[in-house]
């Protein structure tokens, strides 16, 4: 894999994995509606807005591989959730394919299955369970990725990322955060593992407490070296300066399960 393409790149997750794959990869490619702040003078960068088809079809011309962070990346109105995620994803995947991109990684979200209750552990083999209107977009970025899989050979690996972060940031994120480090390494499988196909992995690190088997990463190779556990007393400390959430609680993607919840019709 030589020339790899990361869209999102001015993004949090996006400029993270910028830098822990900088050398790994012969050209990287950044791309974002914006240009990132933190560009260095030897990155290359194209401007593009994923919803307008021509403006992909510039920046996936001549790629190998593609680490799709763009999009918008927490719950928001239909019209933006619509125009980033279900129109750009569509986008990035067709003129992935028809540029003759070889592969492409998919960030998913802990969110396409946030309905889940924190008491059951779940692995990827389980119906999708979106907890808000972002994660139907993340169940419709998986099951795009697997059309493109089954029906035009691209190799698409969709990573359900639980939080990304330095630390984990409080109780849920005890079980669900993952270091960036551990990020790049599931995006390094993506590109590279010789037998991928089509896979699901969860983008989470060695916790204690995780809701997820990841055994279907560790099939293909993932030795995570993070653990939520070693920042366990200070992810309580901040969950306690918290208001109490029960419906957020009770649910695996927290908040994005009980914004909006209509708790008399709900069950
Ligand atoms: C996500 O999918 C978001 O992109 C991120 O900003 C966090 O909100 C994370 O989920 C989470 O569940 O903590």
């Amino acid at each position: 894999m030589k020339t790899v393409l990361i869209t999102g790149a001015a993004g949090d997750v996006g400029s993270r994995l910028r830098k822990l794959l900088k050398g790994v990869y012969p050209q990287i490619r950044a791309s974002d509606i914006r240009k990132p702040a933190d560009l260095a003078a030897d990155e290359s960068f194209i401007a593009a807005d994923l919803a307008d088809y021509a403006q992909v079809e510039k920046i996936v011309a001549g790629v190998e591989g593609i680490v799709h962070m763009g999009g918008f990346s927490v719950e928001g109105p239909w019209e933006t959730i619509h125009s980033a995620n279900i129109v750009g994803c569509y986008n990035l995947f067709e003129a992935a394919y028809r540029a003759g991109v070889k592969r492409v990684v998919f960030p998913s979200s802990n969110h396409a299955v946030g309905f889940y209750p924190r008491s059951q552990r779940i692995g990827v083999n389980v119906s999708l369970r979106p907890d808000s209107r972002y994660g139907v977009s993340k169940a419709f970025g998986e099951a795009l990725g697997a059309l493109y899989a089954d029906k035009h050979g691209l190799r698409v690996t969709c990573l359900r990322i639980g939080n990304v972060g330095d630390a984990p940031l409080d109780e849920r994120r005890l079980s669900i955060w993952v270091k960036p480090e551990d990020l790049a390494q599931l995006v390094r499988i993506g590109l590279e593992h010789p037998d991928l196909h089509y896979e699901i992995f969860y983008g989470v690190s060695d916790n204690a407490a995780s809701f997820w088997d990841n055994s279907n990463a560790h099939r293909f190779g993932y030795r995570p070296q993070g653990r939520a556990d070693d920042f366990r007393a200070q992810a309580m400390a901040a969950q306690a300066k918290l208001a109490p959430d029960p419906i957020a609680a009770r649910y695996q993607g927290g908040p994005f399960a009980s914004a909006e919840y209509d708790a008399d019709k709900a069950r």
